[in-house]
This record gives C-alpha cells, sequence and structure tokens, in this order.
C-alpha cells in the first residue's frame, strides 16, 4: 500500500523541544515532512521535549503542533515509536493516541534488517550518578507520579521549574565522568540481552561509535546526539548505519 517506503530506520533523541527554541521544533517538523516520510519507522529515544507535566498539557500550541507532525506521520505510513526519557516520562496514552506513536519499554530489544537491535534512552545506565538514580526512583514511581499528576498543571510546571534550577546547580558540582555510562552497568545489560550486535541510546549528548568486546561478542554502541546547534539522526538500514545531520535556522 505505501510503496514509496523504503527499507530503512531513524533514530533520534534529546531534542528538548520546547516554546522557547521554536528553530528546533521547526527543524523537526521539516524532518518529519521529509527524511522521516520515506522510512518505515522512526524511533524517538526519549527527551522529545524539554519537560513533559502530563498528558493534559497536551492543548498547549506548541506540543499540539509536534503531535499533529507525528500524527500525519504515522498516518502516511511511518510507524513511529517512543521510549521515555528524564525529561519525559510522564507521556502516556493520551499523548501516544493523539500522536500516532507506539510507546515502548525501556530497554527495547528489536530486529531490524536480520540484526538484533537494542535501544533505551540510557540515563538508567547512569549509576554512578546516586543522586540522580534516587531522584529517578522516586519519580519513576506510579505512586508518586499519580500524586503528581493529581496537582493543577500550574503547580506541576512550578515544582518542574524548581527541580531544573536544582538539577543544572548539581549538574555543575558532578564530574563528567558520573554523568556517563556506567561500563559494567552496560556490560551486564549487554550480556542479560544476550549480545545484541547493535545498542542505541542518547541522553549523554555524547554522540560517538563505541566499537565495544564483551566476552568475545562484538556489540556497537551508538550514542545519539542532540539537537541544539543542529539536529541529528541515525539511518539504519540492510548495509549498515549512518549519521545524517539535520540543518536548524536560527
Ligand atoms: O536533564 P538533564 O540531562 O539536564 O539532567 C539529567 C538529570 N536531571 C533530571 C531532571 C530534569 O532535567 C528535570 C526535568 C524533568 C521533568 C519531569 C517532570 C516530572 C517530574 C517533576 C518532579 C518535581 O533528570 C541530572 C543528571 C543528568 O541528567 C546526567 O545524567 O545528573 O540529575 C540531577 O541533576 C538530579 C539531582 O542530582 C537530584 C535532584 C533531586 C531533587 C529532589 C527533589 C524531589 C522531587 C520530587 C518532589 C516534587
Ligand atoms: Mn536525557
Amino acid at each position: 500500500m505505501h510503496t514509496n517506503h523504503q527499507s530503512y530506520s531513524l533514530f533520534i533523541s534529546d531534542l528538548h523541544l520546547c516554546d522557547a527554541r521554536p528553530a528546533v521544533t521547526s527543524a523537526f517538523i521539516r524532518f518529519l515532512q521529509s527524511e522521516a516520510k520515506n522510512a518505515e519507522n522512526l524511533f524517538i529515544l526519549g527527551d522529545l521535549f524539554e519537560y513533559w507535566a502530563g498528558d493534559d498539557d497536551i492543548d498547549n500550541p506548541h506540543h499540539q503542533s509536534v503531535i499533529q507532525a507525528l500524527k500525519a506521520l504515522s498516518d502516511q505510513g511511518t510507524k513511529t515509536f517512543f521510549i521515555h526519557g528524564n525529561r519525559d516520562f510522564l507521556i502516556s496514552t493520551k499523548f501516544s493516541t493523539n500522536a500516532g506513536i507506539t510507546l515502548l519499554a525501556d530497554p527495547t530489544m528489536l530486529e531490524l534488517y536480520d540484526k538484533k537491535v537494542l535501544l533505551s534512552h540510557g540515563d538508567d545506565l547512569c549509576t554512578d550518578d546516586v543522586a540522580y538514580q534516587a531522584f529517578r526512583e522516586q519519580v519513576r514511581n506510579p505512586e508518586w507520579q499519580n500524586q503528581f499528576l493529581e496537582q493543577s498543571l500550574a503547580s506541576r510546571k512550578a515544582q518542574i521549574k524548581a527541580l531544573r534550577m536544582r538539577s543544572e546547580d548539581e549538574k555543575s558540582g558532578k564530574p563528567l565522568m558520573i554523568m556517563d555510562i556506567n561500563q559494567t552497568a552496560l556490560e551486564k545489560l549487554i550480556i542479560n540481552y544476550d549480545y545484541p550486535p547493535l545498542f542505541i541510546h542518547g541522553h549523554t549528548h555524547r554522540p560517538k561509535v563505541h566499537n565495544l568486546n564483551i566476552n568475545d561478542h562484538e556489540c556497537q554502541r551508538i550514542v545519539l546526539g542532540d539537537w541544539y546547534d543542529q539536529g541529528s539522526c541515525l539511518r539504519l538500514d540492510k548495509d549498515g548505519f549512518q549519521s545524517i545531520a539535520v540543518n536548524i535556522q536560527s
């Protein structure tokens, strides 16, 4: 039916879309209407938004423009998937239904072009960041989330603003190593998933391909880049992967 869809998949993360950076949102919408249109799958590996306060914020005009563009993409035949980031883990079924995306667990293992591919946001592997992991455990708890979501949208946004300030403040005092993936946690994950040859994640904003050898198994860990000065996207097909830069006009 959709014969224009070629056999390749695209992966993006860490766009941090928000009202304050309209050029990035425009670039993303153009990307959905161009590069992504002919893809069979688009995987968004978290932190699509600067923050997500709850699905009741869906009517926000900025969010609507993103949701409409995602919906148009999936309606024309590109399957779209989303893994929660640490900024937008409150995205739920109202968003996914409206945007036409499928929510995936973190991590998720898939088979693409005869290759096992493991996908994650990546924050779960930053185990040296003890303060962040304690925070993460608290806010990923469904009971905590229910209580948080019972509060008014305005109150939630005020708390998120305070949290963002605290997070930036604490980050400035954390050594860079602490905010990267822990090697032992990484190896444990790869072993648990029986050595997928590809592991793709975001979060650290340190785009790179790491060639790993774990117990004599080759594994490539691909770290996606963010969308600040330019957008970045990974393309995967039967011949392998390549990195694509996305222009952001300011
Ligand atoms: O996002 P990034 O990359 O800049 O930093 C992350 C970690 N910080 C965060 C916080 C988010 O940026 C804030 C936005 C989240 C919105 C979610 C909405 C719902 C939750 C609302 C809760 C009020 O994820 C940062 C890491 C960094 O990645 C690198 O991995 O270091 O972690 C921190 O800085 C966290 C601090 O170390 C600990 C903060 C403890 C705050 C405790 C307050 C209790 C909150 C609950 C009560 C309301
Ligand atoms: Mn993140």
